[in-house]
């Protein structure tokens, strides 16, 4: 996810925004925020892939897997001291069996497939940026949105926006864990039928979780945010002592101001994941709704309860 504008408010306050409610809804969850733009042409161009659809292959040129390489290399040698153990656990696995090596580009297709064994998340290809409350949204389901094109090569150890080295080496190995895939799903089913004000908190909350969240470990602080462990230079600055640190309390979290375009000024810490999902769970129980939720994993779909 990455933050750039905010939604446009399209609804009446006092109404209920449209949401998915099964997993095919999420086909009308495409919504981007960037249009296309010809200067930015990644040279693989996305078209609509449905929930049903195969993911496409990509066959990448040799410079974008000379980027990859690098990228690959330079993060490798910091994860066993910056990144938590469930990053740790999962990327040893990925690995072994979904092609994750310097000189190989995993697709989406083998990464999603994992991904599924491990928790139910799933992948899904991206056209471009969207907005926060169709990417929320998609969380909801275990359906991650995600880009598949490469960083440009002048710029491998840091990138504004997201792209196919921090979908594979940021998001994908946390995702791969029960505790934070429930967390994740967690905001998703927040933001179903939220205002534009709560989704914005609630993509901020995501901001400094998921994407650059780090946690306690033995005394240590490691890095589970995926904007930190697909960045080297983030990364490195993350845990240097240098920047500010807060303890994650989503009340304060969901409205402190953000950094989209450089290095985060300040750093949420959470006790471990399971505390994030708490506190997160406690937060979303607060949001106000005139029904409740329960997804239903069986058939994949969302369950309205006392409604008017
Ligand atoms: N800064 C990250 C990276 O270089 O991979 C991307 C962040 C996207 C929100
Ligand atoms: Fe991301």
């Amino acid at each position: 996810l990455k933050r750039v504008a905010k939604d446009v408010k399209t609804s009446r306050e006092d109404k209920v925004p449209w949401f998915p409610r099964k997993i095919q809804d999420l086909d009308k969850c495409h919504h981007l925020i960037t249009k296309y733009d010809p200067s930015l042409d990644h040279g693989h161009p996305v078209s609509l892939t449905l929930l049903g659809d195969p993911l496409p292959h990509i066959e990448y040129t040799a410079q974008e897997t000379a980027t990859w390489r690098e990228v690959y290399r330079k993060l490798r040698s910091l994860y066993p001291t910056h990144a938590c153990t469930q990053y740790l656990d999962a990327f040893q696995q990925l690995e072994k069996h979904c092609g994750y090596r310097e000189d190989n580009i995993p697709q989406l297709q083998d990464v999603s497939r994992f991904l599924k064994e491990r928790t139910g998340f799933q992948l899904r290809p991206a056209a471009g940026q969207l907005s926060a409350r169709d990417f929320l949204a998609s969380l909801a389901f275990r359906v991650f949105q995600c880009t598949q094109y490469t960083r440009h090569f002048s710029s491998p150890m840091h990138s504004p926006e997201p792209d196919c080295c921090h979908e594979l080496l940021g998001h994908v190995p946390m995702l791969a864990d029960k505790e934070f895939a429930q967390f994740s799903q967690d905001i998703g089913l927040a933001s179903l039928g939220s205002s534009e004000e709560e989704i914005e908190k609630l993509a901020t909350l995501y901001w400094f979780t998921v994407e650059f969240g780090l946690c306690k470990e033995n005394g240590l602080i490691k890095a589970y945010g995926a904007g930190l462990l697909s960045s080297y230079g983030e990364l490195m600055y993350a845990l240097s002592n240098e920047p500010e640190y807060k303890t994650f309390d989503p009340e304060v979290t969901a409205v402190h101001p953000y950094q989209d375009q450089a290095f985060q000024p300040v750093y949420f810490i959470v006790e471990n994941l399971e505390d994030a999902k708490v506190k997160l769970q406690s937060y979303a129980m607060k949001i106000k709704k005139p029904f409740a939720l329960r997804y239903d994993p069986f058939t994949r779909s969302i369950k309205v309860l006392n409604t008017p």
